[in-house]
């Protein structure tokens, strides 16, 4: 039986998802860390991310024995399905449909904001700049009225916690992180930050910015 194998980079978030959930999931894994330039660019491709994903030529990829899987999503539903216990889907037909629906929407409805502000960061006034932080504002608003009846995102901890932690703390980093307005999702995120599996990924992962400089999200600065 050979060792799972995680392939992600230094600053990848949807990586940083895996990571999480591998870990959460008490799963033996190899981590290796694909090349990363200053100019964010994750060059040269790791031959295995060639191989797994050569279209898209993105981490994260996994390979496990004959599975071989790049997206974060598709492999968040393959460690479920692979190693059930502890779930990190909730139990029943529509609450899993919900769960999964909110992990889509951290990665494709919030997370385009933040993409469009990694480019605007030296025109943060620019009414692009302004509207994509008012999309992040928006989300925040929406994930605080879930958490008026309830401590995690979907119900019990799940995917879409992860995948939501790890979207708000790159707009944090871009300007666009909550704020008092959202006291419930501010405990939330003081809640997920706070379990080792998170720690595990993330603390190295700034640890790698202010190495490289770059600036920490002052809710991380510890
Ligand atoms: N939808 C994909 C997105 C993956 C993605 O954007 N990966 C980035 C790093 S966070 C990457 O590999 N970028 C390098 C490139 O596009 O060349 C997922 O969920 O895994």
């Amino acid at each position: 039986m050979t060792t799972t194998q995680i392939y992600s980079g230094p600053l990848s978030m949807f990586g940083a998802k895996v990571q999480i959930a591998a870990y959460e999931k008490g799963i033996t894994f190899e981590l290796t860390m694909v090349p990363f330039t200053t100019d964010d660019a994750y060059e040269p491709k790791h031959p295995e991310v060639l191989r797994v994903n050569p279209v898209k030529q993105q981490v994260p990829v996994l390979v496990d024995e004959e599975v071989a899987l790049f997206d974060s999503t598709q492999i968040f539903e393959y460690l479920e399905d692979r190693y059930p216990q502890p779930a990190l889907w909730p139990e029943g037909i529509a609450d899993r449909a919900r769960a999964r629906q909110l992990e889509q929407k951290s990665d494709e409805v919030f997370f385009p904001n933040v993409i469009k502000l990694f480019g605007l960061q030296d025109a943060m006034q620019s009414a692009p700049a302004v509207a994509a932080c008012a999309g992040c504002a928006r989300f925040y608003e929406e994930m605080e009225g879930l958490l008026a009846t309830r401590e995690y995102l979907a119900g019990p901890y799940s995917f879409a916690d992860i995948a939501f932690y790890m979207a708000h703390v790159f707009a944090d980093r871009k300007g666009a992180g909550m704020t008092e307005a959202t006291p419930r999702l501010v405990a939330w995120r003081e809640r997920v930050g706070a379990r080792p599996a998170v720690r595990t990924v993330v603390d190295p992962m700034m640890r790698f910015l202010a190495s490289q400089g770059r600036g920490v999200p002052a809710f991380l600065q510890r």
